[in-house]
């Protein structure tokens, strides 16, 4: 970073882990009554859970520390996500878990499935039936029926009742949400970026648990000075630097490593195409429909996870990201055991590069270090071809 600059959130937890910060909020939120229900996937119909007046947040599943213990259950070689999440519950070391009424999961891939079932005891937990066939005609009724259902689950559960009115009050929220993230991305979309990845992945982490209101004040502080920046001529990374645009599993804790290593490598990552990074803002919800659960379904089921099939919506995706972040070079971040992103990685490095020519390097990597110094030979090497390319071109 070329200077020194006010930290975009400056407040006490600022340098702190972005958990922190999240868990405070939400401690706040409790202490007025509000309670929390744990979420484990970016398929979980928040909106429907605020439309009941109660907290949604993200669960554990990014730290390798809880690793061991899960393995003493799970089978090592499953997806590190999965195995994180479960050690997580038995270690009780989770504190959103913790502050959680109430769990929503999704079928999606077979790891996850079966470890809900190992946890289903710990708190009142609801399992939603997820289309897996998104283009099918009948999946939005399917899916808007177990959003229904859901819908009777948190009544009886929390003994409570909401309407289509409060509904749709919480989509124009997430939509409202989603507009300000997506400005804030803009920031980073700019030629030299103005935005630090951990600074995204602050904003990113704290949107998780709150909602767009309690998100707006830090998010419309965060644009007046990404404004400044731009306006003083303020530029994130290196000069010259290769943009990176990180797609595939999500990226927290433990994982974020990669990220790590693409910037010490001299990379500069303009852009976060996973469920824990950009991947929830990408679209908006319809409102002003004369039925709220099904415009959620209709924009949930175009989450374009590799659970799905078949998932064009992930090139297409990339498309827009491409041309919008302009980037040098794409990593595809895959968990070991992941079989869906890793299988589809084929599909994703074929067409960034036939049809941008652009690097692209997969990686598969779990929680440990034990793979830090193999990564980081391989970025290097692809950001030494995204440097060969500009010399070529300026020659
Ligand atoms: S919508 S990406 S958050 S399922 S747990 S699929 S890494 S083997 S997390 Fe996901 Fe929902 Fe899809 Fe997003 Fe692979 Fe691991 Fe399964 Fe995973």
């Amino acid at each position: 970073m070329n200077g020194t600059v006010e930290p975009l959130i400056n407040d006490e937890y600022t340098g702190e882990p972005p958990a922190k910060r999240l868990l405070a909020h939400l401690q706040s939120l409790r202490e007025q009554g509000t309670k929390t229900v744990g979420i484990y996937c970016a398929y979980a119909p928040s909106e429907l859970i605020r439309a009941f007046d109660l907290a949604s947040v993200s669960l554990c599943a990014f730290s390798n520390a809880t690793i061991e213990a899960a393995e003493a259950v799970l089978p090592a070689n499953l997806c590190p996500l999965i195995k994180s999440s479960y050690g997580f519950i038995l270690k009780d070391a989770c504190p959103f878990f913790a502050i959680s009424d109430a769990v929503i999961a999704e079928t999606t891939c077979d790891g996850k499935k079966k470890m809900f079932e190992l946890i289903a005891d710990r708190k009142p937990m609801h399992v939603m039936d997820l289309p897996q066939l998104p283009d099918e005609p009948e999946a939005i009724d399917d899916w808007a029926a177990m959003i229904r259902k859901l819908g009777r689950f948190l009544e009886q559960v929390f003994h409570r009742t909401t309407t289509d009115d409060r509904i749709e009050a919480a989509i124009r929220d997430s939509n409202a949400r989603s507009r300000r993230m997506n400005a804030i991305f803009e920031y980073a979309a700019l030629d030299p970026p103005v935005i630090a990845w951990p600074e995204l992945y602050d904003a990113l982490f704290f949107a998780q648990g709150a909602s767009g209101a309690e998100m707006a004040p830090v998010l419309d502080a965060m644009l007046e000075k990404l404004e400044t920046r731009k306006c003083d001529g303020y530029a994130y990374g290196p000069k010259g630097a290769p943009r990176v645009l990180v797609t595939g599993c999500p990226v927290g804790g433990d994982s974020l490593k990669v990220l790590n290593i693409i910037e010490e490598a001299g990379g500069v990552i303009v852009a976060l195409d996973s469920c824990s990074g950009m991947k929830p803002y990408a679209d908006f919800i319809e409102e002003g429909t004369d039925d709220p659960v099904r415009a959620i379904a209709a924009r949930y089921l175009k989450v374009p996870c590799s659970c799905m099939t078949p998932n064009m919506r992930r090139l297409t995706e990339l498309d827009r990201i491409i041309v919008k972040f302009k980037p040098d070079a794409v990593i595809d971040l895959v968990l070991q055991a992941c079989h869906g992103y890793n299988i589809e990685s084929a599909k994703v490095g074929e067409h960034v590069q036939r049809t941008y020519a652009l690097p692209f390097l997969k990686i598969v990597t779990d929680y440990s270090q034990n793979d830090v110094g193999q990564i980081r030979t391989r970025v290097e090497a692809l950001l030494e071809m995204c440097a060969d390319a500009s010399r070529r071109i300026e020659g």
